[in-house]
């Protein structure tokens, strides 16, 4: 499906020196992302269309952005996908719960979705990719994981789901942090069923879904039904980008089952690690409690949007706060971005300023340091503060507050 508009980055001077490093939550440390020259591959998990975009969701999408652009910046080309979940059971339940049409309710969250990216201007996928759209390669890629004996079906004479083999893996929980029990609890809670009778292990997840009444499905070898979650961005990531890419992002609520699961079946179905880094940002929180659709304690991008909020004061929150922290929304932290948006204005509009060749050094080693961007929203800060009358600062600070901040002045 189609993905969004591409903003405008600025061309910086130099390329800075040295690789992006992120944090890899696999290792828990700090590594090199991205090749040293060439294309960089990244897949972000992309959104279930409903209940978006709330500003835990967009605070993901940002700090992905910042990998991707400082990528860029270093002189990289970057390869970058992204699916949405557009056939799932939380989709499917509130669809039936409101009366409204599936399909119609994904396709219009979907767009809403394009229209909050593009007003923070967060640089698209050059592929975004629907699981509706994928049904060929993710039957597929689990026909690959049948040959391998790595699938199966539960003996249910009324519905024979499909299941991924988690015993093939070698080790699902290998770097997780997680004991079996934990991971059987997160897992039922993440979308996973350990009790469903006939399963060889409680951690096995549904790839293939036999058709329930009332239910989309789909014709394929595996009969009429629909993906199980993980098994479409194992498919979908593979398609765009091949095995073993550089970096897979999303949230931190997917680096346990989602992202350990997606791996297992790409490792069975190529011999090859599906992603070298994973990236996983952390939760936003409104009143205490992590924003979730199934809480309904959301702030909507398109709610600030509608009341007339500067998208890039809603930028400057999100970017306030380092991405692998947890942090609670507040209205107050909306009123400090826009006295630090207006600072930056008149600053970056004034005839001249400080000298900014060290901002630009300290922004660009800031991101390439685990993408911090508060310490580059200090230099800014600090900047936007100094004395001085170089005309070709204001200039300066707002190409690489755009170029590597997205943040547009
Ligand atoms: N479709 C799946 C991924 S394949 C999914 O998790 N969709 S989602 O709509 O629930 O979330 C979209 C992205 O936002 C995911 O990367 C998720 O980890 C992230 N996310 C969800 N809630 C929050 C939150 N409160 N704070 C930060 N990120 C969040
Ligand atoms: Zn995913």
């Amino acid at each position: 499906m189609r993905a969004w508009m591409t903003p405008e980055v600025p061309v910086l001077p130099g390329t800075g020196g040295g690789r992006v490093l992120v944090h890899d939550s696999l290792t828990g440390q700090l590594q090199p992302a991205g090749p040293e020259s060439g294309e960089a591959r990244l897949y972000a998990c992309g959104i279930t269309p409903y209940d978006a975009t709330h500003l835990g969701h967009a605070a993901t999408y940002v700090a992905v952005d910042l990998l991707y652009r400082a990528w860029l910046d270093a002189g990289l080309g970057v390869r970058y996908a992204q699916n949405v979940t557009d056939v799932d059971d939380p989709l499917l339940e509130r669809a039936e719960a409101t009366g409204v049409d599936w399909a119609d309710l994904a396709a219009q969250q979907v767009e809403l979705y394009r229209g909050d990216m593009t007003a923070l201007r967060v640089l698209p996928p050059a592929e975004l990719t629907g699981v509706v759209e994928s049904l060929d390669i993710v039957t597929d890629l689990i026909g690959v994981l049948r040959d391998e004996q790595a699938v199966y079906q539960v003996p249910d004479p009324e519905y024979p789901d499909w299941y991924f083999s988690v015993t093939k893996a070698s080790n699902l929980l290998e770097g997780t942090g997680i004991s079996m029990l934990e991971a059987e609890h997160v897992f039922a809670e993440r979308g996973g069923d350990p009790d469903r009778p006939g399963k060889r292990h409680r951690l096995d997840c549904l790839v293939w879904r036999q058709a329930r009444p009332g239910e989309p499905a789909w014709e394929s070898w595996l009969g009429r039904g629909r993906p199980g979650w993980h098994v479409e961005c194992t498919a979908i990531s593979l398609a765009a980008l091949g095995a073993e890419f550089d970096v897979q992002a999303g949230g931190r609520d997917l680096a346990f089952p989602h992202h350990p699961m997606c791996a297992a079946e790409a490792r069975i179905a190529t011999g090859r690690p599906m992603a070298k880094v994973f990236l996983h940002s952390g939760m936003v929180a409104l009143d205490g409690e992590k924003m979730s659709k199934s809480r309904g304690n959301l702030v909507f991008v398109s709610r600030l949007l509608a009341d007339g909020v500067d998208p890039m004061a809603i930028r400057l929150v999100l970017l306030a706060h380092h991405y692998r922290s947890d942090w609670e929304y507040t209205p107050d932290a909306l009123a400090e971005a826009q006295g630090r948006l207006e600072s930056w204005r008149r600053a970056t509009s004034a005839a001249g300023g400080a000298d900014a060749t060290a901002t630009l050094d300290a922004v660009r080693v800031a991101l390439r340091n685990d993408l911090d961007a508060p310490a580059a929203l200090a230099a800014i800060d600090a900047w936007a503060l100094a004395d001085g009358d170089d005309p070709a600062a204001p200039g300066l600070v707002r190409d690489l507050a755009d170029a590597l901040l997205g943040v547009a002045l």
